[in-house]
């Protein structure tokens, strides 16, 4: 929880093997290449549900097992570290300007937990003149809500903290709704902060859009197999202090949940505003027809 939010996470695990390659002192190749493997498996146990560092870190790896010196393979992952921390950045500015387009003068926007594309989009609305307010929810247990509106008020926008219990209230007063993603199904489900399907299905509820804003690399190539999205589970002392429930009282303490497609009215990503059902095809696109030809 030191680095939080998909894309810094991805972007921190791309990292983190880069370093492991520039600062590897071995000779031999293999050993570099099974020392890799293990410090990939460290990292992608980290934090379970973004596929975003998934990506990110074979992203780092890509080609690897074709280097024929173990200079070659150091150099070659540590190039593909900056080359995907490039790409992500990018990606992070391209959605800011095409997700600001959605936002209108007068427009009343909510946002969930701390995504910093949803909250690109917000500030870029905000930078371009437009005279915006924006709700944003406190995220229990983290209350990452907190960095959102600190953020946000640095900007100088209009914002307000609500818990997370108000999302049914005050949207009746919301415009849009745009969101963050740690992953995206091949189906377009989103999978974000617990409470996301709360904000849409009062979205849905209020006919206000919902947006979810995602980097292309936060699509689950896996899911296009049929594979589920594993739903990371923290420890309950995040939710109650000790001796505060009875001993029989047992915590359930879900971090991420899944909104269906059918909530969704767009996903903006770094190629533009795609519908959810747009997902299956980007992804194969992505994976390239030889995936989908081998033998
Ligand atoms: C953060 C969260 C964010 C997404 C997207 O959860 O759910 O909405 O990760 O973030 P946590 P970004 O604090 O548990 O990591 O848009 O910055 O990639």
């Amino acid at each position: 929880m030191e680095i939080r939010g998909a894309g810094r996470i991805a972007r921190a695990g791309a990292t983190a093997l880069g370093d492991f390659a520039t600062s590897y002192q071995g000779s031999s190749l293999d050993d570099f290449l099974k020392d890799l493997d293990k410090a990939k498996e460290t990292i992608l146990s980290s934090r379970p549900t973004a596929v975003s560092l998934w990506n990110g870190v074979h992203a780092t790896i890509r080609g690897v097992n074709e280097a024929t010196t173990v200079d070659d393979a150091r150099a070659l992952v540590s190039d593909n570290a900056v080359a995907f921390c490039e790409h992500s950045k990018k990606a992070v500015e391209m959605i800011a300007r095409i997700g600001a387009q959605r936002i209108e003068d007068g427009d009343t926007i909510m946002t969930h937990c701390n995504s910093s594309t949803a909250l690109g989009i917000i500030k870029e609305a905000h930078r371009q003149g437009k005279d915006i307010k924006v709700y944003a929810t406190e995220s229990r247990p983290w209350r990452q809500g907190i960095l959102t509106v600190n953020d946000l008020a640095d900007a100088g926008v209009d914002i307000t903290l609500i818990i997370d219990s108000a999302v049914r209230t005050v949207m009746k007063k919301t415009d849009r709704v745009f969101v963050g993603a740690d992953t995206v199904t091949s189906h377009g489900a989103l999978i974000n902060k617990i409470g996301t399907s709360h904000l849409a299905l009062a979205a849905y509820e209020a006919r206000v859009n919902f947006y979810a804003c995602a980097e292309t690399y936060k699509f689950s190539p896996m899911t296009v197999f049929g594979d589920m999205v594993a739903i990371e589970e923290r420890d309950i002392s995040e939710v109650i202090r000790p001796g505060e429930v009875r001993d029989s009282v047992k915590v359930f303490n879900p971090v991420f949940d899944s909104t269906p497609a059918k909530y969704i009215d767009a996903i903006i990503t770094e190629l533009g505003m795609i519908h959810p059902g747009a997902v299956y095809g980007v992804l194969v696109k992505q994976l390239g027809d030889d995936f989908f030809n081998k033998e």
